[in-house]
């Protein structure tokens, strides 16, 4: 009978384990490593505790544009880019992470030669928008003190809820909780 038992044990044990390796081996396809860019490997290492429900969320909605770091100019001013890659309707890089609150001056490229977009900003307590014709290029120069998690979005027609929704997370000196919650803004 031990052997039975062991069999109880075993078999799915060993059917778990068979099951667990083939969800592994899928990742393994083409269409899934092609997504492994360095923008999602710098978007995972931002974002390493998926499993907590604020961080998986981000984490989940944002993936396919991945992260990308604003760097610091000699005259203190954060600097990225993002483009709008031709009929994804995605910004990429979704998440722009500022090393600290301040001044952020975004270049955006439309490259989609389907469709005009926007990109509806944060700043400074108030919004601003860009609009972004076929093949343009727009620059914006926002305001964002504050660390915390602040939304961006194309305004046109379905775009956002089909994927154009981004986020800047400005890091800074607050705790982790309180990083994944949009700061309170003043009023004027
Ligand atoms: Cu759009």
């Amino acid at each position: 009978m031990p052997r039975k038992r062991l069999n109880r044990v075993l078999l799915p044990l060993l059917a778990a384990v068979a099951l667990s390796s083939c969800e592994y081996v899928k990742l393994l396809r083409p269409s899934v490593l092609k997504q492994l860019n360095p923008r999602v490997v710098r978007l995972v290492n931002e974002l390493p505790r998926v499993d907590d429900p604020n961080e998986e969320v981000v984490a989940r909605l944002f993936a396919h544009g991945g992260l990308d770091r604003a760097k610091v100019g000699s005259d203190g001013v954060m600097r990225a880019t993002v483009r709008v890659p031709k009929g994804e309707y995605i910004w990429y890089p979704a998440i722009v992470v500022m090393p600290r609150g301040g001044e952020l001056e975004l270049d955006f490229y439309n490259e989609d030669p389907y469709s005009y977009h926007a990109a509806f900003l944060p700043n400074a307590g108030n919004r601003h928008a860009l609009f972004l014709p076929v093949g343009s290029h727009g620059r914006a120069r926002i305001r964002l003190d504050q660390p915390g998690l602040y939304w961006f979005g194309c305004p046109v027609a379905n775009h956002a809820p089909r994927g154009m929704l981004g986020l800047i997370m400005v890091s800074g000196e607050v705790p982790p909780e309180a990083k994944l919650d949009r700061p309170r803004q003043p009023r004027h």
